[in-house]
């Protein structure tokens, strides 16, 4: 691949957005390498969690590629939306956790793709935003749908109209940054998150993140429904016999993700 690199490391894969010079911005070749990493990864079965950051040391994602983007029909710039937003929206449900290590700008598209991970943790360096007003488009990789439900509908509003950056701070203080640490311990902050996690039941943090996304899209009554019939499928793995045995017998659960 010429712009994505994925490292598969046991449980846990790490993703990079690989075109420095370009302060790794999605051209359609990037977008199209992340949707073939990002298919491949659902489907093994050994990683349990997915690491997303950006080459370099000053940027995640600065958006969109601007320059590819400048020149698009109408009928070319709705196909590449929609090439985005289904490698978003998988990401956003594949079975693993998906982490972004936001270790610069998360600008346009970056911020988008932020958002579809399961967390955000960010760098003092990292600064999010969404210009597409100040180009003359609007967010077209979900970032009107995703961000308002991250941080409430207000304060989405003010970063999509006003074309604003915030800094790591404002973005933890609205919650949209889940962790801040130092630009050198983000990575090994994150990989201490993934294996956390990927110690986990993997069927029960699979199902949680499911029972999250899906049940907030559903009207409350259903939601608990969904919930409820999600906590009884946990009853039918291993994984929860092994769980409440290990409690049982005093030890650390060896969890085997069926
Ligand atoms: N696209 C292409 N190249 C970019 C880029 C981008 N988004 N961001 C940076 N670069 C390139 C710069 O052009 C420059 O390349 P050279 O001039 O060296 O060839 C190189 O990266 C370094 O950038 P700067 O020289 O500008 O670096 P600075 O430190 O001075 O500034 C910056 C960093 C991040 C503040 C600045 O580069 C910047 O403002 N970048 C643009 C950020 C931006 O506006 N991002 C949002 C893009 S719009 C769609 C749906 C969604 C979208 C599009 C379509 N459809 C439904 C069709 C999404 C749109 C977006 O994301």
């Amino acid at each position: 691949m010429e712009n994505v690199i994925c490292n598969v490391n046991g449980k846990l894969a790490e993703v990079i957005i690989n075109r420095p010079k370009a302060l790794n911005a999605l051209n359609s070749q990037t977008i199209k390498e992340l949707g073939e990493v990002i298919d491949d990864l659902s489907s093994n079965k050994e990683v349990k969690v997915v690491i997303i950051t950006g080459s370099g040391d000053k940027s995640f994602v600065a958006g969109a590629d601007i320059k590819e983007m400048r020149d698009l029909n109408a009928m070319e710039g709705r196909a590449l939306g929609r090439l985005a937003q289904k490698v978003f929206s998988n990401i956003e449900h594949m079975p693993q956790t998906v982490i972004a290590a936001v270790n610069g700008y998360a600008l346009g598209g970056g911020c988008e793709l932020a958002s579809a991970c399961d967390m955000r943790l960010a760098s003092k360096k990292a600064k999010f935003g969404q210009p597409e007003v100040t180009l003359g488009i609007t967010p077209g990789f979900a970032g009107t749908q995703r961000l308002p439900r991250l941080i409430g509908k207000g304060l989405a509003k003010e970063i999509i109209f006003t074309g604003d950056m915030i800094d790591v701070e404002e973005a933890y203080r609205i919650g949209l940054v889940n962790k801040v640490y130092d630009p050198d311990e983000l990575m090994d902050k994150a990989r201490e998150m993934a294996n956390k996690i990927a110690s986990r039941g993997t069927v029960a943090v699979s199902l949680a993140k499911a029972a999250i996304n899906d049940g907030l899209n559903m009207d409350t009554e259903s939601a608990y429904k969904y919930e409820a019939d999600i906590f009884g499928l946990c009853f039918s793995t291993e994984d929860q016999k092994e769980g409440m045995t290990a409690f049982i017998e005093k030890r650390k659960a060896d969890f085997k993700g069926c």
